[in-house]
């Protein structure tokens, strides 16, 4: 049973914060952008063939351990628990969770509004008699859930390492708001994404199809159509890097000769060879993972990994 709650169609915060985080990032020396510009309508198409792509082991391995403990996950975690999804887009490994633990409520929460509306109806269809209420809004700013889910207790899900995606300190604070978000006796299942081979993580944000160039390149058509811009795509050319001393892989768009560009009213230079530092995507070594969710107020009970040790979910309690 889809039930939705008011949304302005369009949204004026958000188009005034992505202006000023551009701007700003812009501005700044090396030059940086917050990840979550990606996301318009073809950014997350774009990231859904990421998730299908060969090189990108995260969504299959995830997936994989969403599937095979399904009745751990039951065990551990009760029925009749609000699911709240954090970044929930397509929403494709939602099914498996839900299925295994037999909740009372989704509310699925995504910056994407068409996106989380057309994701929520076929979940929705899914699961009747399940409510799903989906959220529309950032969820690193202060949200409040429906009053529906007031009296259940909750379990956040947090799935595909995009917790990975934030400096550590922003990490922390964003489980810390989760805790206060969910409320006592709430729980945590999180996706991590582990240190591994080197090449093998460049290889899956650098892929040979193309495709992650192209989720990176859209950042700039975005900010032309929305922003009143004139970046030449055809002089960026999108870079994966390794940083080993801030266990990360980065994503960068260079520019290939000395550019000239305006970008809402602003005029910017870059020197041949300088980048935009588009995306860091942290990678966690053994027990790191307990470390930040600990800093971020969450105690963690029970954890899965593949046999490959690519990747892990973390079930962590208020
Ligand atoms: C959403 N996030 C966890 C992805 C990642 O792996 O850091 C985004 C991504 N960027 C390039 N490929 C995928």
């Amino acid at each position: 049973m889809l039930l939705t709650l008011d949304a302005p169609a369009a949204n004026p915060v958000a188009d005034s914060s992505f202006r000023r985080d551009i701007v700003e990032g812009l501005s700044r020396y090396p030059k940086a952008t917050p990840p979550i510009w990606f996301y318009d309508r073809r950014g997350s198409e774009l990231f859904e063939e990421i998730a299908d792509l060969p090189e990108y082991y995260p969504t299959r391995t995830e997936t994989a351990l969403l599937e095979r403990h399904g009745a751990d996950f039951a065990d551990a975690v009760g029925p009749g628990r609000a699911v709240i999804e954090f970044g929930a887009g397509s929403a494709r490994k939602t099914p498996h969770l839900l299925r295994a633990i037999d909740p009372s409520a989704y509310v699925p929460i995504d910056i994407s509004g068409d996106f989380l509306h057309a994701s929520s109806a076929a979940l929705a269809s899914a699961f009747p008699g399940l409510p799903v209420l989906p959220l529309v809004g950032d969820f690193h700013a202060d949200l409040t859930l429906p009053n529906m889910v007031d009296d259940l207790p909750r379990l956040g899900f947090f799935p595909g390492s995009t917790i990975g995606n934030m400096e550590p300190s922003s990490a922390v604070d964003l489980l810390r708001s989760m805790r206060r978000l969910l409320g006592e006796g709430a729980m945590l299942l999180i996706g991590m994404d582990q240190i591994k081979d080197p090449a093998r993580l460049i290889a899956a944000y650098d892929d040979a199809a193309g495709v992650t160039a192209a989720f990176n390149l859209n950042l700039l058509a975005r900010i032309n159509r929305e922003l009143e811009g004139d970046l030449p795509l055809e002089d960026f050319a999108h870079r994966a890097i390794w940083n080993d001393g801030k266990a990360r892989i980065e994503m960068h768009l260079e520019a290939l000769r000395p550019l000239r560009f305006h970008v809402a009213g602003h005029a910017f230079a870059m020197e041949q060879g300088e980048t935009i530092h588009s995306e860091s995507s942290h990678k966690y070594g053994p027990r790191d993972e307990q470390l930040l969710l600990r800093a971020g107020g969450w105690e963690p009970a029970r954890q899965w990994t593949d046999p490959d040790g690519l990747f892990s979910l973390i079930l962590a309690a208020a």
